[in-house]
């Protein structure tokens, strides 16, 4: 979540009042759907896309301070159908062009879309240093267990047994648990949630929304052309249970003792070893300063310390230094 959305009006030079800024148009769908879809009829994808539109509208934040984020992949391709500021970005690569710009920009609201693949294996490394820096963000993960674009090759959460070009005769290493690997790098919201169940995720994302930090929400989004049918198993429409995490209260009631606490750090690891399809809700979250807080501080207390000098004389003495 970003750190203001205040719209105030600058006062004009010499004191006189300042103009008023005309009223906002109200932030409808229309205004911020931008192409169609290129996703293959059935992907999971679209109603991530249409649960985006859903909060955009709902909170109705400032138009020009909304930017859609992704590196390479079907799910990826999300910025293109988002009319705001985006980038489809290098495979991989979203979240470190996502912290630049969250950092130069803590007033936009950051938000980051890919793949299992984009997220956890080229962009892997990417994600738990975003993470652990706690750099202000949300990030969905559309999991599919599969590499989508690329038409079918194994991804590090394809199950051990899927058939795929580059494991013709079944995948045989262990997949990644995403909640695991989230937990562990530091991110502090994390959740989870299912494309088919468009309420649940509508929830996660404001709820990662509100977050400050470095927020992700890892959505199981079918791939219909190359692993259908996998999540049936979490969708009580196909014969499967969607199994929610029953959140504590705080009210003092003995079932309270049952329920989860979020911010137990080792709850959330024993929840994300429950087998596939486990469950389904906010698996942590904890309040730890962001590295957008921390810098400015930072920056701040630099430039109590060196009063008034330009950047390009702060840059000079830096040089001089090195000399
Ligand atoms: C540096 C680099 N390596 C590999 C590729 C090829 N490539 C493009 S997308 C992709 C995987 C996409 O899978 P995923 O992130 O799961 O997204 P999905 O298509 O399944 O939504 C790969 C390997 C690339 N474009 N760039
Ligand atoms: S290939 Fe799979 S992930 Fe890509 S658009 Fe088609 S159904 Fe969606
Ligand atoms: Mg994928």
């Amino acid at each position: 979540m970003s750190e203001t959305t205040t719209t105030t009006s600058p006062v004009a030079a010499g004191g006189s009042p300042a103009i008023a800024d005309p009223p906002r148009e109200k932030l409808t769908k229309k205004a911020i759907t931008a192409d169609h879809p290129t996703w293959c009829p059935g992907c999971g994808d679209f109603a991530v896309l249409a649960s985006f539109y859903k909060v955009l509208e709902k909170r109705q934040l400032d138009h020009e301070k909304i930017v859609t984020l992704a590196g390479i992949g079907c799910s990826s391709r999300f910025p293109y159908f988002v009319n705001g500021h985006g980038a489809h970005y290098i495979h991989g690569r979203a979240v470190p062009l996502a912290s630049g710009i969250s950092l130069a920009r803590p007033d936009l609201h950051v938000f980051l879309f890919g793949g299992d693949g984009d997220g956890f294996s080229i962009g892997g490394n990417h994600l738990d240093h975003g993470a652990r820096k706690n750099i202000n963000m949300t990030y969905f993960i559309m999991d599919n267990f599969v590499y989508g674009l690329t038409k079918k090759q194994t991804s590090p959460t394809s199950p051990i047994g899927f058939k795929s070009k580059t494991d013709p005769t079944g995948a045989i290493d262990m997949p990644v648990n995403p909640m695991k690997k989230l937990i562990s790098a530091g991110a502090t919201f994390i959740a989870r949630t299912h494309a088919a169940q468009v309420p649940h995720m509508i929830q996660m994302i404001e709820r990662a929304f509100d977050h400050q930090g470095f927020s992700v929400i890892e959505c199981l989004s079918e791939c219909v052309e190359f692993f259908p049918d996998v999540f049936d198993p979490a969708n009580p429409k196909k014969g499967g249970s969607f199994e929610l995490i029953q959140e504590r209260k705080w009210d003092n009631t003995p079932e309270d003792e049952l329920r989860h606490d979020v911010t137990d750090e080792l709850a959330a690891y024993k929840l994300a070893q429950l087998p596939f399809p486990g469950v389904f809700g906010v698996f942590y979250e904890t309040d730890r300063p962001t590295k957008n807080a921390l810098e400015k501080k930072w920056i701040e207390n630099t430039r109590e310390k060196i009063g008034s000098a330009s950047d390009v004389e702060i840059l000079q003495k830096t040089f001089d230094r090195m000399k």
